[in-house]
């Protein structure tokens, strides 16, 4: 899998690819990633790459000659790889998309700065475009190292085997169950008694009713697009049921009954 960031901006990478997983991926040679600069593709003394915007207006808009010259530089080193520019109007960057680049060649990801780039850019020699989400950052670079951090995690023997791709496709559509790790009582909190026991299939089950219960209360959404498995609607059914009884037992008593009032 292939990176190429173009960016007028590229030290802003140097930390971002000397840390953590991604360094790991890039040593183990699961990715190649660079960050080029636009600038070395703008011509004249001041190598300028953005100018002001035909018909007025305010700010400023990223030239096209630097940018093309940019992304032909990087087609010719990675030819098969997708042309991607990174703006807040591009379709929203999820897990799905994620999987979707993780199964490409490669990327080129183009970093918009200033008010916008040139639209003869964006149709001739742009494939895609991605946001990361519906708010306004001030360029492209943050989205981009969102973007190859969320894909590369996915790469065959980026992440050790027990994080491995089959426990992905389900954390995407409910929630990581609740984690619990030394010492076994902390601040007068003990972990619950069920991890501690030794039996896999009760800490199994345990974790499949925290995510849910989890993906329920935070993010429902999640829990109604997913097509639930058998297990999971028992789960539900289950507590639509412990639910029903305890508001049955309280219209038969009255509602001040527990309370003696
Ligand atoms: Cl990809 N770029 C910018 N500038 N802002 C964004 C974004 C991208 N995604 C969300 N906001």
């Amino acid at each position: 899998m292939n990176f190429i960031v173009l960016t007028i901006f590229p030290e802003m990478f140097n930390p971002f690819w000397e840390h953590g997983i991604i360094k790991r991926a890039i040593d183990r040679s699961k990715i190649l990633a660079s960050a080029v600069d636009i600038r070395d593709f703008a011509e004249g003394r001041h190598r300028i790459t953005d100018d002001r915007p035909y018909g007025g207006g305010c700010g400023m808009i990223m030239k096209p000659e630097p940018l093309a010259g940019a992304i032909r530089a990087a087609i010719k080193k990675t030819p098969l790889s997708k042309r991607i520019l990174l703006t807040p109007q591009g379709r929203r960057f999820d897990q799905s998309v994620a999987r979707e680049l993780a199964s490409s060649d490669g990327v080129i990801l183009v970093c918009g700065r200033y008010e916008g780039v040139d639209e003869r850019i964006c149709h001739d020699f742009i494939d895609d475009e991605i946001s990361i989400g519906d708010y306004v950052l001030t360029g492209g670079e943050l989205a981009a190292m969102v973007i190859i951090d969320a894909v590369t995690r996915l790469i065959p023997g980026v992440l050790g085997g027990k994080d491995s791709a089959e426990k992905d496709s389900f954390s995407e559509s409910v929630l990581e169950h609740a984690q619990y790790t030394r010492p076994s009582t902390f601040e007068g909190i003990d972990v619950p008694e069920v991890l501690l026991s030794g039996n896999h299939q009760e800490i199994e089950k345990w974790r499949l009713e925290t995510s849910l219960i989890r993906t329920f209360l935070k993010r429902r959404d999640l829990l109604e697009n997913r097509c639930l498995s058998l297990r999971e609607i028992e789960i539900l059914k289950k507590w639509c049921h412990d639910i029903e009884k305890i508001v049955y037992d309280q219209s038969i008593h009255g509602p001040d009954a527990l309370s003696g009032g």
